[in-house]
Order: C-alpha cells, then sequence, then structure tokens
C-alpha cells in the first residue's frame, strides 16, 4: 500500500484548492488527444476532433476533460484508498473500452506538465515529487483490472 507523508497530502490538497478543474481537465483532454493522436479513437462519437484547434474548442471534449479532472478529485478525497475508490472506474476502462494502461500515465504526465505551467516557480521539485506519486497512484488503480 502507498505511504502518503503529511507533507505529501498537504502539497497535493494545497495546488488541488487552487486550479479551475474544468479549465485544467478541458486542457489535458485536449493535450493527451493532441500529443498522441490514436487515443482519439476512442472520442469518435464526441464530433470534429480532425486536428488540434477542433479538439481543443471541442465542448464534448472539455466537458469530459472536466468528468476526468472531477474525478482525480474524488482520488485525493481519498489517497488512502485509491484502489477501491476507483474499482468502477477501472472496471469501465480495461473491461468494456479497452484503454491501453499506458494512456493513463500519459494523462498524467500531461497534468503535470499543465500544473508546472500553470504554477511556475511555484512548482517546486516537492510538489513534482507529490503530484507524481498521485498520478502513478491514479493510473496503477485505474489499471487494477488488468493486474
Ligand atoms: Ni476516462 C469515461 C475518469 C483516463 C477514456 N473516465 C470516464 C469517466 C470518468 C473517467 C469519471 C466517466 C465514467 C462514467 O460515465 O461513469 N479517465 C478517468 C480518469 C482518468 C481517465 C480519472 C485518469 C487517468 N479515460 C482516460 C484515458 C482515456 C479515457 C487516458 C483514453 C485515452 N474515459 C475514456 C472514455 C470514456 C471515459 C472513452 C467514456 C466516454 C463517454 O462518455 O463515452
Amino acid at each position: 500500500m502507498v505511504h502518503w507523508t503529511a507533507e505529501e497530502k498537504q502539497l497535493i490538497l494545497n495546488l488541488w484548492g487552487r486550479i479551475d478543474v474544468a479549465t485544467v481537465g478541458g486542457e489535458a483532454l485536449c493535450c493527451l488527444l493532441v500529443v498522441y493522436p490514436w487515443t482519439r479513437r476512442l472520442f469518435r462519437d464526441f464530433g470534429d476532433i480532425s486536428n488540434a484547434a477542433a479538439i481543443c474548442a471541442n465542448a464534448k471534449i472539455k466537458a469530459h476533460g472536466k468528468k476526468v479532472l472531477t474525478s482525480f478529485g474524488d482520488a485525493i478525497k481519498n489517497l488512502d484508498n485509491v484502489k477501491d475508490t476507483f474499482a468502477k472506474l477501472s472496471e469501465l476502462h480495461c473491461d468494456k473500452l479497452h484503454v491501453d494502461p499506458e494512456n493513463f500515465r500519459r494523462l498524467g504526465d500531461v497534468l503535470i506538465t499543465l500544473l508546472a505551467a500553470h504554477f511556475g516557480k511555484e512548482f517546486t521539485p516537492a510538489y513534482h515529487h507529490a503530484f507524481q506519486k498521485l498520478t502513478g497512484v491514479v493510473a496503477h488503480a485505474l489499471a487494477h483490472r488488468y493486474h
């Protein structure tokens, strides 16, 4: 089981409380689909996702990004039990959607990049470490059904 220090928890809660989940969520999903085009396959019925401009202007993509990041927030509320928190979502992503688990990591990396860009100097190595750990735990929990 993952152990969280009080400092790590505090860093995560502190930063998370200061982001706009809708904005960052939309940007994160947009970046994922732009940088890793094969992930677009899963979002074919979301309307026009044929190029970067279309993807980032797509309201359904934005709304879905918000949903995904809100769900990250649920993990943050349950840091000591992310696996159970994401049990149903793991079933959905693995059994039904067949998402390649590498993409959970990629989304985590995109998120960290956006946070670093947004917070600049404030995003110290301690924040980086805490969020790296968080995205790893989330990716692991979501991929649980594959293990
Ligand atoms: Ni993901 C649906 C959370 C990564 C493709 N996803 C969801 C839902 C949540 C969610 C919440 C909505 C579930 C419901 O309706 O009951 N997804 C998360 C989280 C991550 C993640 C926390 C974190 C890494 N999802 C990904 C990735 C992909 C992905 C990396 C694809 C590359 N997700 C989907 C698709 C759906 C989805 C596709 C269904 C969308 C729809 O509505 O048709």
